[in-house]
């Protein structure tokens, strides 16, 4: 049967935008044809409940290979014991960990939501803040990083059973060691959701959190520029719980075409391109902090050492963080709104923007264009006379032009 036109009017719409816009939400990326393809395959067609090997249905031979290797490459990419592709999202290997780990009403010390960190990290109106009592470390007032005296002090006060790390928005690099020498001094478990930095730690330019975590939860579409989905790695005496936390604890048949995806992300991210990819993703991010730096923009933190950067722009333009989203997106630029340390303005609005290098990187942006984009943006968030907007959006769909995604798409 064909396409419904409606559905294919919009996707063709999308992909125009997606070729006409700079995206710089840190947490999206776009995934190899191979990818693409394999989402879209058979395989979809498949119920597998169960894992390789042990299926409440038959004819899983080749969904047993696909799956089967996905996994190896997993644990070797992240040197972990054991890991777990079938999650939907990152929501549910956050959930499947918790249910590996820990009770309902048990304790969990995790970074508040305007430092840094994710909804299923606690907050209150998500099934984590709802099941399990979250208390959250934020961080320091002036230097905006992780502050590892109040995170011991937290720890040795609420004797959590879990410390989890990780974050959304965090600009630095995060210091796992230190994470794991606290867990241990209260007899905590610790736990890190890696959703952002997936890619930069395959591709060496972050640590590693498999070393020291109990269990390490992510997202496979973001830096790892993967399927969109989720996995779970953990320590072997962790592998059983955690498999039965996820099927049948609270997913029935894995989605095998996402699945397929994931593994050749996971391929993808062993060879030795991803490895450029990853540190030139770090290098863009730094260009563009100093691109805005120069251009007097206040930067969370002061600047980035990951994918990330975090601008704030109440105090300093005078814009919430949903007026500056707006007035980038009306030139071709896509950020999003994002909380600030300490932040006054509510989630709907906030004082600042998040943006990330991990898409255009992907799409062959280096230093020079993203010193351009950051010369682009401070130049609207601080000027938005029509003829200013005007000549920025038309320097935004000239970069767009020069790096094409998906030239065989139509
Ligand atoms: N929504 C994702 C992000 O943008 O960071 C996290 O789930």
């Amino acid at each position: 049967m064909k396409m419904s036109q409606v559905i294919k009017d919009s996707l063709e719409k999308e992909l125009k935008r997606q070729q006409e816009h700079i995206e710089l939400i840190a947490s999206e990326n776009y995934v190899s044809e191979a990818i693409l393809e394999l989402n879209g395959s058979i395989l979809t067609n498949k119920y597998a409940e169960g894992y390789p090997g042990k299926r409440y249905y038959g004819g899983c031979k080749y969904i047993d290979e696909i799956e089967s290797y996905g996994i190896e490459l997993a644990k070797t990419l992240f040197k972990a014991d054991h890991a777990n592709i079938q999650p939907h999202s990152g929501s549910q290997a956050n959930e499947a960990a918790y249910r590996t780990l820990i009770k309902p009403g048990d304790t969990v010390l995790s970074m508040s939501l305007d430092a840094g960190g994710h909804l299923t990290h606690g907050y209150p109106i998500n099934f984590s803040g709802q099941l399990y009592n979250f208390v959250f470390y934020k961080v320091n007032k002036e230097t905006e990083e992780m502050d590892f005296e109040e995170i011991r002090d937290l720890a040795l006060k609420n004797k959590p059973k879990l410390i989890l790390t990780g974050a959304s928005s965090y600009t630095k690099i995060i210091d796992f060691k230190k994470f794991k020498e606290i867990a241990d001094e209260v007899n905590a478990y610790f736990m890190v959701d890696m959703a952002h930095i997936a890619g930069l730690v395959a591709g060496g330019v972050h640590p590693n959190p498999c070393e020291y975590a109990d269990v390490v939860t992510t997202t496979t579409h973001k830096t790892l520029r993967g399927s969109r989905g989720g996995m779970v790695l953990c320590k072997q005496k962790f592998a059983k719980e955690l498999d039965s936390a996820i099927f049948p604890g609270i997913q029935g048949g894995p989605l095998e075409n996402q699945i397929a995806g994931k593994t050749q992300a996971l391929y993808e991210a062993s060879t030795p391109e991803f490895k450029v990819y990853a540190k030139q993703i770090v290098i863009n991010a730094k260009a563009l902090a100093n691109s805005l730096k120069n251009n007097g923009l206040r930067l969370i933190a002061n600047g980035t050492e990951n994918h990330t950067v975090i601008v704030e722009v109440k105090d300093s333009i005078g814009i919430t963080g949903k007026q500056a989203e707006t007035i980038l997106e009306s030139i071709g630029i896509i950020s999003n709104k994002n909380m600030i340390p300490f932040d006054k303005e509510k989630p709907v609005h906030t004082s600042g923007i998040r943006l990330g290098t991990p898409a255009m990187t992907t799409r062959g942006f280096k230093e020079n264009e993203f010193e351009e984009v950051g010369n682009i943006i401070a130049s609207v968030l601080k000027n938005q006379s029509e003829e200013n907007l005007k000549k920025a959006k038309l320097s935004v769909l000239n970069l767009c032009q020069k790096f094409p995604i998906y030239k065989n798409l139509k």
